[in-house]
């Protein structure tokens, strides 16, 4: 049965809030794996997101049993050979991962900017397990601009806009975490229609 309410297996609290955004006009609510009784901090030692987000759902699953999904996400630069990848939240300290990748890329032109950032969302119930990914292409500016969004949002060029100086609306449209968790919504629906 499709199960309206899931727990994101996540300690960041920026995916929480745009997974809600999400997620609520498709009629899932989601629970924290904090308000659901689960305080855990998986290691994430996978080399690919598709086995990072699956490390993160299957632990706290185990933790709650309740329906959960994780998502592993990144930026990948084609330019640093796809880094920092799924090494991303350890690439910087927090607040400063936008500034040393702009340090890192200063000499690297215009046309050679080319980057995407890439989401894998992996569900669990203990029966089944559903992967599905998302991704969205664009180019690394010279400078951080605009206020919203979280991590690389301020230095990742959509067009003429970075992420940041989107509504959170115009960025769930677009994004890589919006995507997946639309497919992974489709797949979930299809598995219980098949069940009926
Ligand atoms: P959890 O593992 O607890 O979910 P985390 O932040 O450690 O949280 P990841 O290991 O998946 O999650 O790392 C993802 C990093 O990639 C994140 O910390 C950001 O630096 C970056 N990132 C992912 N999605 C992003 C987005 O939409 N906008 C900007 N940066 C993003």
């Amino acid at each position: 049965m499709m199960k309206n309410k899931l727990v994101m297996a996540t300690n960041n609290e920026n995916k929480l809030r745009e997974a809600r955004e999400i997620l609520a006009p498709l009629g899932i609510e989601i629970l924290s794996q904090h308000d659901a009784g689960a305080d855990c901090q998986p290691e994430e030692n996978g080399s690919t997101f598709a086995e990072n987000a699956a490390i993160k759902a299957k632990t706290v699953y185990e933790s709650v049993k309740l329906p959960v999904f994780a998502d592993d996400s990144g930026l990948c630069v084609d330019a640093l050979g796809g880094r920092p990848g799924v090494h991303s939240a350890r690439y910087a300290p927090k607040g400063q991962e936008c500034r040393k990748l702009l340090d890192e890329m200063r000499d690297i032109p215009e046309e050679r900017r080319t980057a995407h950032f890439h989401c894998t969302v992996v569900y669990t119930d203990g029966e089944r397990t559903i992967t599905a990914d998302g991704t969205l292409n664009g180019k690394i500016a010279f400078e951080e601009r605009g206020e919203n969004g979280f991590g690389y949002d301020p230095v990742f060029l959509c067009g003429e806009k970075t992420l940041a100086e989107m509504t959170a609306d115009e960025k769930n449209k677009l994004s890589h975490r919006g995507s997946a968790l639309r497919v992974l919504c489709d797949l979930l629906k299809g598995n219980d229609d098949a069940d009926k």
